[in-house]
């Protein structure tokens, strides 16, 4: 058998509710950067509620992390963030840019889902920034850095006539944002048919953007999430240089094949290391947080030699 791509680490799951000093009932999709000397998480939880809050936890060595002992972020209680986070706050992403880290999460209300964008420098005080879609939006990434003058981000509207896609959009200012187009669909018959979405903010390598994405796959017992890998040129990332044909992570593992939602991997986080390697940070079955790493290389030779169009033409 083939060495798999992504090396799961031996003491996953990493993080579980258990580990949490406040009541949850999950510990999934977090987002991930390095901060000084330590590695940072800000995951999801459901409360016994059913709705979500985000963590945070830290750690020195990568995989043994720490919980804080309050939640990071929470629905906020006035204003217009309090209205359109009533429902939860989930499924956040971290961006290291101009000496900020800039979070993109999800904002749950009865009006719908949209992306709201927030800013710490230090982990200690949060201050959030503006609603940056309109309802239904989900899974928005940042590129931490400008192009032409703009910001950059990698998004995923809600569509009722076409399988959900990954979008590009452009912003002079990090708050409005336009300029939108596809750049990548999902394949019909294959494991990320159903829709498509980004997942862990994208890295810089020799070659390219490196972004992990999360496609899902219907099934008679209910959706496989997984993860797959595309390829975005350096100076214009809505170029897609390679996405590879197969994903790179399945539900193996006792603690992704059965949980609150079963048969998910889900990523909002990877953090690129000196050694050449990519930490990956994943939910479990939207119940427990998982780590594995991958060699960089190996990914931009599987976007570029098991490449299959970006957007296939109708
Ligand atoms: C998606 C989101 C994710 C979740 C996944 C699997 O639609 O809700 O937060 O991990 O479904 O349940």
């Amino acid at each position: 058998m083939e060495d798999p791509v992504v090396r799961r680490h031996e003491n996953n799951p990493i993080l579980t509710r258990a580990d949490v000093p406040y009541p949850v009932a999950t510990v999934h999709n977090a987002a991930a950067v390095r901060h000084q000397d330590r590695t940072v998480l800000l995951f999801r939880s459901h409360l016994h509620s059913g709705r979500s809050v985000i963590g945070l936890a830290e750690s020195k060595d990568r995989f043994r992390f720490t919980v804080r002992p309050e939640p990071f972020l929470v629905p906020a209680r006035e204003g217009i963030f309090a209205e359109y986070e009533e429902f939860g706050v989930e499924d956040p992403r971290l961006c290291a840019m101009e000496g900020a880290y800039w979070i993109t999460y999800s904002a749950y209300s009865r009006h719908g889902v949209r992306i709201a964008l927030a800013r710490t420098e230090d982990f200690a005080h949060v201050e959030r920034v503006a609603l940056i879609s309109q309802p239904d939006m989900r899974n928005v990434v940042l590129f931490p850095r400008k192009f032409d003058g703009r910001y950059a981000r990698l998004d995923r509207p809600h569509s009722e006539i076409s399988p959900w896609s990954i979008n590009i959009s452009y912003s002079p200012d990090l708050v409005h944002w336009g300029d939108s187009r596809v750049v990548m669909k999902p394949v019909p018959y294959h494991w990320d048919e159903m829709k498509i979405g980004p997942g862990a903010t994208p890295f810089a390598t020799e070659s390219g953007w490196l972004h992990i994405y999360h496609g899902v796959f219907p099934t008679m017992a209910g959706a496989v999430y997984r993860l797959g890998v595309a390829l975005h040129d350096l100076e214009d990332p809505s170029r897609i240089l390679g996405v590879c044909d197969e994903w790179i992570l399945q539900p193996e593992d006792p603690w992704e094949r059965t949980g609150y939602v079963p048969n998910v991997v889900f990523s909002c986080g990877a953090v690129p290391e000196d050694d050449g390697s990519v930490t990956i940070y994943w939910g479990g079955a939207d119940t427990v947080m998982c780590a594995g790493s991958a060699r960089i290389a190996d990914l931009v030779s599987l976007c570029l030699k098991r490449s299959r169009p970006a957007v296939q033409s109708m």
